[in-house]
């Protein structure tokens, strides 16, 4: 049976991918790893939490000795706009922890999940259907950290054996945790204002298309793609993923679908807005269709009735 770490378990992927992990491989096989904030209840009632501050690799090793740990989905990172922010602390989260989690994985024979992201990408990538295989050459920090992984991760994989493994995550929407600091954070924010105030400012400007993909589908996808034969996979870990691309207005329309009186304003973070300007309007995920059977169930319809009718019953 696998055994299995999950760091950044407490963060908006990481709390629902434990889950998922718990609720496939058995709950004492899935040890929630987190660092600054605690883990509530449903975490800690449901199986093994150890702090793990992916900056020490000591601790990254005692846990993966003391459960004898054999694959490691390494969620914990700082996002695009925090890390604009705090850009040395976003280098020591994203390249450090990384570089721990890998020297340690090398050391004990780990597999390891390690998500990129749209941000691996610049202004000089072609932003529509951007292709699988491209120029990078992002110009934020976050973006910067995620190409150095992908190659980190790649090199691991060719000059040591570890069975490393990634996908670009697009901007990921759920109803669980709270994002953390993203620039795509608004596609969340919305749909609890929507619920709240019927009425939402939104940070991005009217246009701005980026991908999008529900939680469901974004952790399908992590966890596929660690099921997935070896032998299919051309890459490895930077398999573009996307569900659906959509601006604000688009989003809102879903929403006023079902809430007709909600209205959508603007007030741009120019911050963000020049991250998600150097973002794609939309990937081309073929590579992980052909190569590991990847394939979104939620689009934007679909996801705003999930989101609008979860979320009606938790903000009673
Ligand atoms: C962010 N939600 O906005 C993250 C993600 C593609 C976006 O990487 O930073």
């Amino acid at each position: 049976m696998k055994k299995i770490l999950v760091t950044g378990a407490v963060g908006q992927i990481g709390s629902e991918l434990t889950m998922e992990l718990r609720k496939r491989y058995g709950n004492e096989n899935v040890v929630a790893g987190f660092h600054r904030t605690k883990p509530g209840e449903t975490l800690k009632n449901s199986g093994p939490c150890e702090m793990v501050d992916c900056t020490n690799i000591e601790q990254i090793k005692e846990v993966v000795k003391k459960y004898n740990i054999d694959t490691i989905y390494h969620l914990a990172a700082i996002l695009s706009a925090v890390a604009e922010a705090k850009p040395n602390l976003a280098w020591k989260v994203n390249i450090d922890g990384l570089y721990n989690v890998l020297e340690v994985a090398r050391e004990y024979g780990c597999a390891v999940f390690t998500p990129s992201s749209i941000g691996a990408f610049g202004e000089s990538t072609p932003l529509d259907n951007t292709p699988q295989d491209t120029i990078q050459r992002p110009s934020t920090m976050y973006g910067v950290t995620k190409v150095a992984g992908e190659l980190l991760c790649d090199y691991y994989y060719k000059r040591f054996g570890v069975d490393t493994r990634g996908v670009r995550y697009p901007g990921i929407i759920s109803n669980e945790t709270l994002p953390g600091g993203g620039t795509t954070d608004y596609a969340v924010e919305i749909y609890y204002e929507a619920i709240k105030n019927k009425k939402y400012t939104c940070n991005l400007g009217k246009g701005t298309y980026l991908d999008m993909m529900y939680m469901p589908d974004a952790i399908k996808a992590a966890i596929d793609l660690m099921e997935a034969d070896p032998a299919k996979l051309k890459h490895r870990n930077a398999f573009n993923v996307t569900a659906m691309s959509f601006d604000p207005e688009k989003i809102a329309a879903s929403i006023k679908k079902v809430i007709p009186e909600f209205v959508l304003e603007y007030n741009v973070d120019p911050v963000r807005q020049a991250i998600a300007n150097s973002w794609p309007n939309s990937m081309d995920d073929s590579a992980a269709r052909e190569e590991w059977g990847w394939k979104p169930e939620y689009d934007l319809e679909a996801m705003t009735k999930d989101m609008l009718e979860v979320l009606s019953e938790k903000l009673k």
